[in-house]
C-alpha cells in the first residue's frame, strides 16, 4: 500500500465523500411537510416533467386529462388521473371549475399549473386558493401586475430596472400619441396593454404612418385580449433577446443567469442556448441584478423570468416578466445544475431553496432544439397523424423532454411541441456537434416535423459563429425551407431503402435447414430476420 507523504503507514483518515451539492442542502432536504398531492392542470412533456419532480420529492401527482389524452403518456405517469373533458381546451386544460373539481376529488393539496393555459391567469391562482390548495406560483398580485404592460413598465422604472424608453400609460388619443411618438423619436412600436407574445403590435417608421397603426393594434388587441389599450415604446431595432431566471422564496431573490432565446420565428422561439455569447461575467451581473429587482418591485415568489431586449452596445431593456416555468427552463438546469421544478414545489410548501448563491455559476453550455410538428415545407403549417415510428437520441449529455409515444395521434386541439431535444457539453461548438449527432438520430415517422431545419441550423457557419440577433431567420430564409427538393428527397429514400435491402440480403443464411427449427423460426431465417 502506497503511503501518503506526511503521514505514518495506517494513520491515513479517510472521510467519506460529500459532494458540493450535497454540502449545500443538507440542513434542508427530507420530505415536503406541508405538500402530499399536487394536481397539474397540464398535458404533454411539462406535465411529465412536473410529475417526476413531484416523485423525487416524495409527492403523489394527479394528472389530468381531456378525450384526446385518454392514453397518454402523463396519465400512466401519475398515480392518479382524472378525466376533465372533451379534446377542446376550453372545456377542459383551460376550466376552471373542472379544475378545481378534479384537485377537490382526488384530494390533491397543491396545482401545479406548469406553462401555457392557465398559468398566467391571476384569477385561477386566486381560485385555487379560495379553494385552500396550495399554488404553485408567484403570489397572483405579481402575476396580475406583470400580465399588465403598461402597469409593468411603471412598476419597473420606479425599481430602477431599465425599460424601453416610452409611454407609462396607455394612449388615450391621438394627439398625445403623436406628441409622445415624436419625443421618444421614429421609428415607434405600438403594443398591446394586456399582450406580450408579439401579438397586436405595429413598428411605426414616421409620423405618417402612426394614426394607421394606432386603430389596426387597438382593433387587434381587442380581438386576442378584450382590450383595446395600447402603448407606444422606441422601437430596438436588431437586438438580441435574452431573458434572466429568478427564483425567489421568503428569504431571497436569486438569479439563475441568462438563456439567449433570439432563434425564433413569429413570436415562437425554436432554439435556446445558455449562456449566451453575448454576456460577459459583468454583464450577467448587472442583467442579473435588474431583473432581481423587477422580482422584488412585485413581491414574486418562486421561479419566473424576466425578458430582456440587448443590443449590440450592451444596452439592456426589460420587455415583460413570465410568471411560470417556461419552456426553455431545460437549458438553465443543465448549466447551473438547479432542478427548477423541484425548487418551485419547494418554495410553494414553505422550505428554503437549495441552492446557494456561491455555487450559482453557469458551467459548460446547453442548447434546446424545440422539435415541433410543423412542416417547413409547407410553411411551418401544423401537420397531424399517428406517431408510427419513434427513435429517441441517447448518450452522454443528451436529454429529451417529451409527451409523445408511437401510437399517439398529434391532433390540432393543442399546440405542435412534439418535444424538446436538449444537450449539454463543454463548450459551445461541442455542444452543437452533440445536436447534431442527436438530431441525426432522431426519427420520428407519422407526422412532418421541422427536424431538417434544426439539423440545418446547427451545421450553419452563421450560426456556429452566434452572430444571432431577433431578425435572424429573416435574413435566412434558406434555413427555413428545405434545400433538396423532393425529387431529391425520394432518390435519396430509394437509394436508403436498397442499401437497407442488401444489407439484410448479406446477413440471410445461405441455406434454410429443414428439421430442427419449426416452421415460425424457418420462415423467420427466410425473411432475414434472424
Ligand atoms: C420590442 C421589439 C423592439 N423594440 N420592443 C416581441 C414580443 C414581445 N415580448 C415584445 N417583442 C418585441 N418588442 C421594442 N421596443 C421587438 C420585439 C420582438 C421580439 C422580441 C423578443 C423576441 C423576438 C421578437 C421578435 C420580433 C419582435
Amino acid at each position: 500500500m502506497p503511503s501518503v507523504e506526511g503521514e505514518e503507514d495506517g494513520e491515513v483518515a479517510f472521510e467519506r465523500y460529500t459532494s458540493p451539492f450535497e454540502l449545500q442542502t443538507r440542513q434542508s432536504s427530507g420530505p415536503l411537510r406541508t405538500l402530499k398531492r399536487v394536481l397539474i392542470p397540464n398535458r404533454g412533456e411539462i406535465a411529465l416533467r412536473i410529475i417526476r419532480a413531484c416523485h423525487e420529492e416524495g409527492l403523489e401527482a394527479v394528472a389530468v386529462y381531456s378525450a384526446a389524452d385518454r392514453g397518454s403518456a402523463h396519465v400512466r405517469a401519475a398515480d392518479r388521473a382524472i378525466a376533465i373533458g372533451p379534446a377542446a381546451p376550453s372545456q377542459s386544460y383551460l376550466s376552471i371549475e373542472r379544475l378545481i373539481a378534479a384537485a377537490r376529488e382526488s384530494g390533491a393539496d397543491a396545482v401545479h399549473p406548469g406553462y401555457g393555459f392557465l398559468a398566467e391567469r391571476a384569477s385561477f391562482a386566486e381560485a385555487v386558493q379560495a379553494a385552500e390548495l396550495i399554488w404553485v406560483g408567484p403570489p397572483a398580485p405579481a402575476i396580475r401586475a406583470m400580465g399588465d404592460k403598461t402597469e409593468a413598465r411603471r412598476r419597473m422604472r420606479d425599481a430602477g430596472v431599465p425599460v424601453v424608453p416610452g409611454g407609462g400609460a396607455p394612449v388615450t388619443d391621438q394627439r398625445e400619441a403623436f406628441a409622445l411618438a415624436e419625443e421618444i423619436g421614429y421609428p415607434v412600436i405600438v403594443k398591446a396593454v394586456s399582450g406580450g407574445g408579439g401579438k397586436g403590435m405595429r413598428v411605426v417608421r414616421d409620423a405618417s404612418g402612426l394614426a394607421a397603426a394606432l386603430d389596426t393594434a387597438a382593433s387587434e388587441a381587442l380581438k386576442a385580449f378584450g382590450d383595446a389599450g395600447i402603448y407606444l415604446e422606441k422601437f430596438i431595432a436588431r437586438p438580441r433577446h435574452v431573458e434572466i431566471q429568478i427564483l425567489a422564496d421568503e428569504e431571497r431573490t436569486l438569479h439563475l443567469g441568462e438563456r439567449e432565446c433570439s432563434i425564433q420565428r413569429r413570436h415562437q422561439k425554436l432554439v435556446e442556448e445558455a449562456p449566451s455569447l453575448a454576456l460577459s461575467v459583468d454583464l450577467r451581473e448587472w442583467m442579473g441584478s435588474a431583473a432581481v429587482s423587477a422580482a422584488q418591485a412585485v413581491g414574486y415568489r418562486g421561479a419566473g423570468t424576466c425578458e430582456f431586449l440587448l443590443t449590440d452596445d450592451n444596452s439592456f431593456y426589460f420587455l415583460e416578466m413570465n410568471t411560470r416555468i417556461q419552456v426553455e427552463h431545460p437549458v438553465t438546469e443543465l448549466v447551473y445544475g438547479v432542478d427548477l421544478v423541484r425548487e418551485q414545489l419547494r418554495i410553494a410548501a414553505g422550505e428554503p431553496m437549495r441552492v446557494h448563491p456561491g455555487w450559482l455559476n453557469p458551467r459548460g453550455w446547453a442548447l434546446e432544439c424545440r422539435i415541433t410538428s410543423e412542416d417547413p415545407a409547407n410553411g411551418f403549417l401544423p401537420s397531424t397523424g399517428r406517431i408510427e415510428y419513434l427513435r429517441v437520441p441517447a448518450g452522454p449529455g443528451v436529454r429529451w423532454d417529451s409527451g409523445i409515444e408511437i401510437g399517439d395521434e398529434v391532433t390540432l386541439y393543442y399546440d405542435s411541441l412534439l418535444a424538446k431535444l436538449i444537450v449539454w457539453a463543454p463548450d459551445r461548438a461541442q455542444a452543437i456537434t452533440r445536436m447534431t449527432q442527436a438530431l441525426d438520430e432522431l426519427v420520428v415517422v407519422g407526422v412532418a416535423t421541422n427536424q431538417a431545419f434544426h439539423r440545418r441550423l446547427m451545421t450553419d457557419p452563421e450560426f456556429r459563429k452566434g452572430e444571432i440577433d431577433i431578425q435572424f431567420l429573416e435574413r435566412r430564409p434558406d434555413l427555413l425551407t428545405p434545400s433538396d427538393s423532393p425529387a431529391r428527397v425520394l432518390d435519396l429514400a430509394v437509394a436508403a431503402a436498397l442499401a437497407e435491402d442488401h444489407a439484410r440480403q448479406a446477413r440471410r443464411p445461405a441455406a434454410v435447414e429443414a428439421g430442427s427449427a419449426s416452421e415460425w423460426a424457418r420462415q423467420a431465417r427466410r425473411e432475414g430476420l434472424r
